[in-house]
């Protein structure tokens, strides 16, 4: 058990098993994660809640994000929150100010701005055995019974770290941080990096009057999915009939879980399936040379698949040049390869992806006993119990924590079961069962232990880097399907978790 906490708040007239107490409730980001909990807060009739933004405006990687070819590889109509269709998706898969514009809407929709300060970033919090105590970057403070971390994972761009990065001459930036002052048109470019971004910017930037050096250390496999653009006629049917968009929301939530998510977890017919798919795929490289080098030495789906029927289009277009040997150095005229070779650039992209094991952090959290979560996860490296809650850390809750289902499906799917499950735990503390929550060590290490136990058939252990994996060299995903993910999540089981509760005087 925690030691003794003192009493929590109520709110005025309240008294725990006579009425429903009323905790004060901290979000930190207004993405499409802390959005999703201000609604189901508000759902349950909790207004004493505020999201704290850094940015001056909600959507988070879909507000950050600006590269040209912006698009969710997800199709849009399952990329969408379950119970707020969207008739006006414009593509099979919608671009990124598509979905920017669809989260403004739903946070307008839902009153929710009223609990959003934006241009407020978290800084620390210590949790004072009955608070967490909150400090942003302005000096604001604040607190609150519960603290959740909405803020994604993919957010803090990670440059790499090649000599001389800093000496180049040109326009120099990270696909994250998109310079839209420069103009592409005529521009030697290089970019470093052939991830799902990558790609992205790839089949966008091949199609303007300029010159594409595409820098690969690993080639990647790539699904053809193909889009296509929903005509007016269609979009107009789906906005009478919105029935039809819950349709398509189940029908590609059937095929992802019968396919890919199949596929990803354990070798099979789907596996094979996918397989067969990209290199399908692949062969419609012409240039037997330009194939031999476009072909990855891995299976399909150890590294996150690319989704694209484009990319190998564009990869023969005239203006796209594939580097695959090395990069040795930067120099101001551009990139330099270990064959000796000076690539000259006016424009440096770096596609490079993310630091994916921050999670909250840089932000620091410390908990009453003075341990932070830094040091917490200092020897096994970021991990939780049920990808939501971390040992001595009560009342903390993480949206899209270690061990998420985050590979190639929709990351709105599984958010939904987290955010239920937050506001079951909550509506628990409302109704007096504790005053503090979190997970006992041993259902950690438990939960931790069958992830182990089950990664063993899963396609992210089958030789390859991948942003996966974590400290221990076993990858932080979720290695079943998402499905099963969610019904772990069906409801809170309180027999793991640690619960102090102030005794009531009689
Ligand atoms: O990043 P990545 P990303 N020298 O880490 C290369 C999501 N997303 O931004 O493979 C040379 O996948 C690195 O090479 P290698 C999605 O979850 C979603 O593309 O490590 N190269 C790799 O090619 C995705 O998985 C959508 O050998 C270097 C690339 O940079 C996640 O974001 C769209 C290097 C990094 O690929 C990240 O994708 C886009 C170096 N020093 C992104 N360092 C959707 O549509 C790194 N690389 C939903």
């Amino acid at each position: 058990m925690n030691a003794p906490v003192p009493a929590p708040s109520f709110a005025p007239g309240e008294h725990c098993g006579s009425a429903l107490r009323t905790p004060r409730i901290i979000i930190l980001g207004a993405g499409m994660s802390g959005l999703l909990t201000g609604i189901r807060l508000r759902r349950a009739g909790i207004e004493n809640f505020t999201i704290y933004e850094k940015a001056t405006e909600v959507g988070g990687t879909w507000r950050e994000n600006r590269y040209p070819g912006l698009a969710c590889d997800v199709p849009a109509h399952y990329y969408t929150y379950s119970f707020e269709p969207n008739p006006d998706w414009q593509h099979r898969f919608a671009r990124g100010p598509e979905i920017q514009n669809y989260l403004r809407r739903v946070a307008d929709k839902y009153d929710l701005r009223r609990h959003i300060i934006f241009g407020e970033e978290g800084v620390d919090a210590h949790f004072d055995g009955r608070r967490w105590q909150l400090r942003l970057r302005s000096g604001r403070e604040d607190s609150a019974e519960f603290l959740i971390a909405a803020c994604g994972f993919l957010h803090h761009p990670r440059e790499p770290e090649i000599p001389g990065l800093d000496s180049f001459a040109g326009a120099r930036f990270h696909s994250a941080r998109w310079d839209d002052s420069v103009d592409l048109h005529g521009k030697r470019i290089g970019m470093i990096g052939t991830g799902s971004t990558g790609a992205q910017i790839t089949c966008s930037v091949s199609r303007l009057p300029c010159q594409l050096k595409v820098f690969q250390r690993t080639a990647q496999w790539v699904f053809p999915l193909p889009d296509r653009e929903y005509p007016l006629v269609e979009r107009e049917l789906v906005t009478e009939f919105p029935g039809l968009a819950r349709f398509a929301y189940r029908v590609y939530d059937e095929l992802f879980d019968a396919l890919f998510s199949r596929a990803m977890i354990r070798p099979g017919i789907q596996r094979r399936l996918v397989e067969a798919a990209c290199h399908w795929n692949l062969r419609r490289v012409r240039d037997p040379e330009l194939r031999r080098r476009l072909t990855p030495d891995y299976q399909p789906m150890c590294k996150r698949i690319i989704m694209s029927w484009e990319y190998y289009e564009a990869m023969q277009r005239s203006t796209v040049e594939l580097v695959t040997d090395g990069i040795e150095r930067i120099v101001p005229e551009g990139v330099v390869t270990q064959d000796g070779r000076t690539h000259p650039l006016d424009v440096l992209i770096l596609a490079t992806g993310f630091k994916t094991h921050e999670y909250v952090r840089p932000m620091e959290l410390t908990n009453a006993q003075g341990q932070t979560l830094s040091a917490a996860w200092e020897a096994r490296g970021p991990h939780a119990y049920c990808s939501l809650a971390i040992p001595g850390f009560p009342n903390f809750f993480l949206l899209g924590g270690p061990h998420s289902p985050l590979a190639n499906g929709s990351v709105i799917l599984y958010t939904e079961a987290l955010v239920d499950y937050v506001t079951q735990c909550i509506a628990l503390y409302r109704r007096g069962e504790f005053d503090t929550l979190a997970p006992t060590r041993a259902a950690t290490d438990a939960f931790c232990e069958g992830l182990r136990r089950n990664m063993a058939g899963t396609v992210w252990v089958t030789g390859c880097q991948n942003w996966y994996i974590g400290k221990d060299g076993l990858p932080e995903v979720w290695p079943r399907r998402p499905r099963e993910f969610n019904a772990l999540l069906a409801r809170p089981r309180l027999e793991d978790f640690e619960l102090s509760r102030t005794p009531q005087a009689a």
